[in-house]
């Protein structure tokens, strides 16, 4: 099996302190949450930023600073802004990151439920991403929420969107959208096309065992507060490396080896 690459999402759009104390929010909380993450074993940091008051913003002046202080603080793992941003964004509003050239960025492959809400992405909209993270050399992290979420990414690579190497994140267990069970895991990765690579991204409870999967499985694992807040039952996690800490020992002890930074953009063919 290929190395395990880690992602750890660390912040999301949907939480505040109160949910987590330990939710990292500004510029220099998130960097230095990024750094205990990569020392941790995670490869991709997953992006969302916050503005002062703590709300979830796309604005690129916020990217800029979060990014800014990673670099500063000699962060080498691949960093991947959403362009989900939070439901109820418009899509100029999301799509914001993607001038920044980052690596990566996420690209939601359709529309889903998402708790009491709906998560709108059209064929229109991730057709406009996708032009837009071609211009800026941009390689889109394919996130399935829904089975039929990967045949519209398939339907892009047809239509020529889509180019160089395929690689998805499937979240499973949303409020609303695909629940998170060892068959819908099953059920989706056959869906994919021969040569992707996959993540898989548990919601909550669902967040370890579903990692323990990933890395049975040969795919790769997304852990983190934007994901799941809590280490165990009622008890909340310290930090998001204590996530990626507790999957990096599974991960060894199944004799899957952990991705550097530099190992998992050779895995993703990023340039
Ligand atoms: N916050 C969710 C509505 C992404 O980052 O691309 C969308 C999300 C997906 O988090
Ligand atoms: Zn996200």
């Amino acid at each position: 099996m290929e190395k395990l690459i880690i992602t750890a999402a660390n912040c999301g759009a949907e939480l505040s302190r109160e949910d987590n104390p330990n939710l990292p929010i500004s510029a220099e909380e998130l960097a230095q949450e990024a750094l205990l993450a990569e020392k941790a074993g995670a490869s991709i940091i997953h992006l969302h930023v916050r503005d002062e008051a703590g709300q979830p913003t796309q604005s690129i002046q916020y990217f800029e600073k979060a990014i800014t202080a990673m670099e500063r603080m000699g962060l080498e793992a691949i960093i991947q802004p959403s362009t989900g941003g939070a439901v109820g964004m418009d899509w100029q509003e999301r799509i914001q990151p993607v001038s920044l050239s980052p690596e990566m960025a996420t690209l939601d492959c359709g529309t889903s439920n998402f708790g009491e809400e709906i998560f709108v992405n059209d064929l229109p909209l991730m057709r406009n991403f996708l032009k837009e993270m071609d211009k800026y050399n941009v390689m889109p992290e394919l996130e399935c929420f829904e089975a039929g979420h990967i045949a519209n990414a398939v339907r892009l690579k047809e239509e020529g969107l889509l180019t160089g190497h395929l690689h998805f994140d499937l979240v499973l267990g949303v409020p609303g959208a695909m629940t998170a069970s060892l068959e819908n895991l099953f059920f989706m990765v056959k869906q994919l096309p021969k040569e992707a690579t996959w993540t898989v991204a548990g919601i909550g409870r669902y967040q370890l065992p579903l990692a323990v999967q990933g890395i049975l499985l040969g795919g790769h694992i997304r852990v983190g507060f934007e994901d799941n807040i809590y280490y165990r039952k009622g008890k909340l996690a310290v930090s998001n490396a204590q996530l990626v800490s507790r999957v990096v020992r599974v991960a060894k002890e199944l004799d899957r080896e952990v991705a550097s930074p530099q190992e998992a953009r050779e895995i993703l063919s990023l340039k």
